[in-house]
């Protein structure tokens, strides 16, 4: 017969000393420093185990009851990035043209996006991040807590994993994202939360010149 697993097993940490954790702390700033949100990908191929790598890293992140409530869907298919691009442009000549409040397309203007999104059949690929807002098992609808803030640090993760392999990515939002539920054919109970190309950049890439807030505009110390 099999041990009855236990409740509570002994926690094996990183153990580092004050020096090392300052050292450590540096060197993730400065490498997360350098992650950008890219809209111009190269078509370059990217192993298939740096995204299941990647997507484990999202998939360890902390969730209400441990109740992981995502679905990461991961297309690298022609005909799906191209059926995903047609449907994302048909909302976003809407969000462009009358949806989005005029103050919003002037905040945007910085950013030189418009309703032409490309890149979502250039990039090797695009990772949907669905949010279960309940589970389904056996039929059943049982309870997920916190789902929002679940799915928001797992897709934080997801971001830090690919900018530590060296890839490029963008936290794409075509609203409203429910043509991805019925493209790729998820059940009810996921909802689509993000969609995330993958890759490399392209060669000569450009970003917008915009700043980070400093340290003292953004904490407070009591
Ligand atoms: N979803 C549109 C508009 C857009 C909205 C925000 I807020 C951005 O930070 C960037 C774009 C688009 O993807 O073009």
């Amino acid at each position: 017969m099999q041990d009855k697993e236990e409740d509570f097993i002994s926690y094996e940490g990183l153990n580092y000393s004050e020096e090392r954790s300052l050292e450590k702390s540096r060197e993730f700033l400065d490498l997360m420093g350098k992650r950008r949100s890219l809209r111009m990908f190269s078509d370059r191929a990217v192993p298939k185990e740096v995204i299941e790598n990647i997507i484990l890293t999202a998939s360890s992140a902390p969730s209400g009851a441990n109740k992981q409530p995502w679905t990461f869907c991961a297309v690298s298919n022609a005909s799906f990035k191209a059926q995903i691009r047609e449907a994302a442009e048909k909302e976003e000549h809407i969000n462009y043209n009358g949806r989005m409040s005029e103050s919003w397309l002037e905040d945007l203007k910085k950013f030189g996006t418009d309703e032409h999104k490309p890149f979502l059949e250039i990039a090797p690929w695009l990772i949907i991040v669905f949010k279960k807002t309940y589970d389904l098992v056996n039929d059943k609808k049982e309870n997920n807590y916190y789902v929002n803030e679940s799915v928001g640090l797992a897709t934080g993760f997801l971001l830090t994993a690919i900018h530590n392999a060296g890839l490029v990515s963008l936290t794409h939002t075509p609203s409203p994202m429910n043509f991805l539920q019925k493209l790729l054919r998820r059940p009810e109970n996921e909802r689509a939360f993000l969609l995330i190309p993958v890759g490399y950049p392209a060669e000569n890439a450009t970003i917008p010149n915009i700043k980070r807030k400093k340290l003292n505009e953004v904490v407070v110390w009591y």
